[in-house]
């Protein structure tokens, strides 16, 4: 099937295809959680969470793979960079006792998935330590195994993990495709520039398409 996305249509076989839903935890979402420590308006990212499900469901009735991927570390932080925790000053770092638990914490209440957009039994749920979702992960052989040639992108922040993640697959061989309205930025600015930036020089880091171009395909 051929999605008009931009720069240019690109071609996707539901076959070999996947989505990957990258971060769309309660500790990014939600007031009280990392994201909110970090100073950010939450709510720009809480409305992306309707076109994001459309999404998902869209992908399930096509029989494509959906991936979910969070941002999270070990309890003992043994996979937390000391760099990555002491940066900044937030009003709570990662692995401090917040409101939805720990932060950022595998198993903690604001590590999990908003309820929304929750995985359904079968679907991979990926836990990752770094931004990109190939970095210290088994996501390369697991799509290595299921064959998947394309991937379509969804989640937050834009210019954060979903860029840094498609960055990774573009390295890798994949086609990239990102759902503009399943994606989001506390910076409205850094959105705008990340999606410039991925179709740029003739689709560098890949395509983007809104969410009702890329079900229209699929349907
Ligand atoms: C950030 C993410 N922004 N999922 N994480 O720290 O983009």
């Amino acid at each position: 099937m051929r999605i008009a996305a931009q720069p240019f249509p690109l071609d996707l076989d539901p076959a070999t295809a996947a989505l990957i839903v990258i971060d769309m935890q309660r500790d990014f979402i939600e007031p009280g959680g990392f994201g909110a420590s970090l100073g950010n308006d939450v709510t720009r990212l809480q409305a992306i969470v309707p076109a994001t499900a459309r999404l998902i469901d869209g992908c399930r009735k096509a029989g494509i793979p959906v991936i979910h991927t969070r941002e999270c570390h070990k309890p003992d932080l043994s996979d937390c960079p000391p760099a990555k925790r002491l940066r900044g000053a937030p009003s709570l770092r990662i692995g401090d006792a917040g409101p939805m638990g720990r932060v950022l914490i595998a198993g903690e209440p604001g590590a999990e998935i908003v309820p929304d957009l929750a995985p359904i039994p079968g679907e991979k749920v990926i836990d990752k330590p770094g931004k990109g979702a190939f970095y210290a992960t088994d996501l390369g052989p697991y799509l290595a195994c299921l064959g998947t040639k394309t991937l379509i992108f969804a989640g937050v922040t834009t210019e954060v993990c979903v860029q840094t993640t498609m960055r990774e697959a573009n390295d890798r061989g994949f086609d990239g495709l990102l759902a503009e309205d399943a994606t989001e930025s506390y910076f409205p600015e850094f959105k705008q520039a990340a999606l410039q930036m991925i179709r740029a020089q003739g689709a560098i880091v890949g395509w983007t398409a809104p969410v009702a171009t890329i079900l229209t395909a699929l349907d």
